[in-house]
């Protein structure tokens, strides 16, 4: 057997360096690259090894461990699941910094390899700087942290041992219905340690990214209860852009007339302007989507896990007989709400379904009904698009400027605060990958470092980051790394003097939003957000941080100058950071949703007494789906 002598972290390198994978004929290469942060942890074992063969990983530098993980997902959201990226840390905090990033990606099954230092495994030095020293638990380390977090767990122990735990990793990174973050953990010694490692394990390796199909006596039963069925609908999740399902979805419904709403990282799913597509569903859905929805006998979910978000907290679907067909790659998911479990990808399952369906279609008063709710949703789309409002623009109008001044294949970011909702409601989608919000994770701070994944998956594209106060708050430092690295964001930074979402969640369970807005403290107190005094706001300058960042800042004051700041950001070949006021208080509406946050059983409050009858009211249509 021929070997090579190497170390753990040589090894690795060259090992990711050799990962491809295929689907439908086609190969890429799975490892698009490493971000890292350098500390003692890892400078010399895989810092060594990326430094000794640039040609094989290309190393990129990043601010925040957290901010290259959310870069590394979106760039795998962006990709299908089919790429992502590594990302390598120091031990303790350097590696910790990475566990948010880590349950986002797991939570939006989104693959990326995490590869934080860990302390001696020979522990000679025990405790090294940063190490956890737990008296009863010689082998735990900061890094078991990971283990919930992550879909493959691994530490490296001995040199060798990277043989069948990186094979392990791989297998759990390409498979699509398993994937999320993996970590191995790579003690600083071992990175460093050689090993006479057999060559075949650095060949050219290529994963299979198969389409498979559910049992022929399941689909054949679906085709039965979709036919049987009068007003169906169908909720496409995330699961059917990852397939590439859309054009399979497209051929099905201009067929069969069966209505489509999107979950979050489902829109895109159906372009907003074709027959059949009634956008948003759930707590954050259109009037279109929701009305259909509670009056549906068959929800076919597609590629959906099926969050709150998407069911209304179990409120969304109110037909006392409503059935649920679930097709997933996951049969955790398919098997979600009692449904019929379609085990299989979800394109060669929407084809063989619209096989089974040849000559079936809705009925032409569902199609009226829905073709008549579309163009009323339009009709409310274009009013809050064009309010007029002032002084300071609505929030609703700066979305309806982005969109109408990015073009087809443009993609929108944004992960957290009140715009995830708005997006969501609002957007015009015209491309599957053009719409992109973190909202499995809701992380604050996923947006410019997700944005940074998304642009260089996708360099041809523009990218909008659209990014609160509060989130750009928690991390902007990643707009440095766009500059070093010469990518260019357009990032619409949507300034509304704190946390406005919760402020609003606050007022309307009659806690008057109490500590969400910016203020100084007053009376010993830090106020609410009732919008009954004027704000007082502090001395925070957001568009002159971005400008200290290195972005180009344009600074707006309406939504004309918004509407000119984005034409010019097109031409302008670096970050631009386009800083816009609006007003906090004027929102989008729910349509006929519901979202459950508990409310406080008692009170001294009559606010929060009735907020709290409110509740219970609402509860009550929830739902089982058993
Ligand atoms: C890391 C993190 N912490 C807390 C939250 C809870 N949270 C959701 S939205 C929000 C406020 C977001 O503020 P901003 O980005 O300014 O958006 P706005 O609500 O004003 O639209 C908070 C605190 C979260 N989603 N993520
Ligand atoms: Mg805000």
């Amino acid at each position: 057997m021929k070997t090579l002598k190497l170390t753990t972290a040589q090894a690795l390198v060259r090992f990711l360096s050799a990962q491809h994978v295929e689907r439908d004929g086609v190969e890429h290469r799975f490892f698009g690259g490493c971000f890292g942060i350098f500390g003692h942890g890892n400078v010399t074992g895989v810092g060594q090894a990326l430094a000794e063969h640039p040609d094989l990983l290309t190393y990129y530098q990043a601010r925040n461990e957290q901010g290259m993980v959310h870069a590394a997902a979106g760039y795998a959201r962006m990709r299908n699941r089919l790429a992502t990226l590594a990302c390598t840390t120091s031990i303790g905090p350097g590696a910790t910094n990475m566990l948010t990033g880590a349950a986002a990606a797991t939570i939006n099954r989104l693959p990326v390899l995490l590869l934080p230092g860990d302390v001696f495994a020979s522990r000679r030095p025990d405790p090294v700087l940063q190490q956890l020293e737990t008296p009863s638990r010689g082998e735990l380390s900061v890094n078991d942290c990971f283990q919930p977090v992550s879909r493959y767990w691994d530490r490296i122990q001995r040199p060798e041992q990277l043989v069948p735990s990186a094979l392990a990793a791989m297998r759990v990174l390409t498979n699509q219905a398993e994937t999320g973050a993996v970590t191995l953990a790579l003690p600083q010694d071992v990175q460093t340690e050689a090993f006479d490692y057999p060559e075949s394990l650095f060949e050219r390796r290529v994963w299979t990214i198969g389409r498979p199909l559910p049992d022929a006596a399941a689909v054949v039963r679906a085709a039965e209860m979709i036919r049987a069925s009068r007003r169906p609908m169908i909720v496409a999740g995330g699961g059917l852009i990852y397939s590439e399902a859309t054009d399979a979805l497209e051929r099905l419904v201009s067929r069969t007339g069966i209505p489509v709403g999107e979950t979050q990282a489902g829109k895109g799913s159906l372009r907003f302007d074709l027959t059949g597509a009634v956008g948003a569903v759930g707590a954050t859905g259109t009037l279109a989507a929701n009305k259909l929805a509670a009056e549906a006998d068959l929800v076919i979910g597609i590629g959906t896990r099926y969050s709150d978000f998407t069911t209304a907290s179990k409120t969304a679907f109110q037909e006392s007989g409503v059935r649920f067909i679930n097709v997933n790659i996951a049969d955790f998911d398919a098997h979600k709400h009692a449904g019929l479990a379609l085990v299989g990808d979800a394109r060669a399952t929407l084809q063989a379904l619209d096989q089974r369906l040849e000559g079936w279609s809705v009925d032409s008063a569902y199609r009226e009904l829905i073709s008549r709710l579309r163009a009323e949703w339009d009709e409310e789309v274009n009013r809050l698009y064009h309010l007029g409002h002032g002084p300071l623009p609505a929030q609703s109008e700066v979305i309806g400027a982005v969109n109408e001044l990015s073009g087809p294949l443009d993609v929108v970011v944004c992960a957290a605060g009140s715009m995830p909702g708005d997006l969501h409601k609002l957007w015009r989608t015209r491309d599957p990958k053009g719409y992109h919000v973190e909202y499995g994770f809701s992380t604050m701070g996923y947006e410019i470092a997700g944005g940074l994944g998304v642009k260089m998956a996708s360099p041809d594209r523009q990218v909008y980051v659209m990014v609160g106060d509060g989130s750009y708050l928690m991390m902007a430092q990643e707009l440095v790394t766009a500059v070093q690295e010469k990518i260019k964001l357009n990032v619409v930074l949507v300034d509304n003097q704190g946390f406005a979402s919760i402020g609003a969640l606050s007022r309307s369970k009659g806690t008057a939003g109490f500590g969400t807005r910016y203020t100084y403290r007053k009376d010993g107190a830090l106020g609410d957000d009732s919008g009954a005094d004027e704000a007082d706001p502090l001395p925070v300058d957001l568009a002159l941080n971005a400008e200290g960042l290195g972005a180009h800042v344009i600074r707006t004051h309406s939504i004309e100058e918004l509407r000119d700041a984005l034409i010019a950001a097109r031409k302008i070949d670096r970050t631009v950071v386009i800083h816009v006021p609006v007003d906090r208080y004027q929102g989008v509406p729910d349509y006929g949703s519901w979202w459950e946050v508990p409310v406080a059983e008692v009170s001294e409050s009559p606010d929060v007494r009735k907020a709290r009858q409110e509740h219970e009211r609402a509860a009550a249509r929830r739902r089982w789906y058993l």
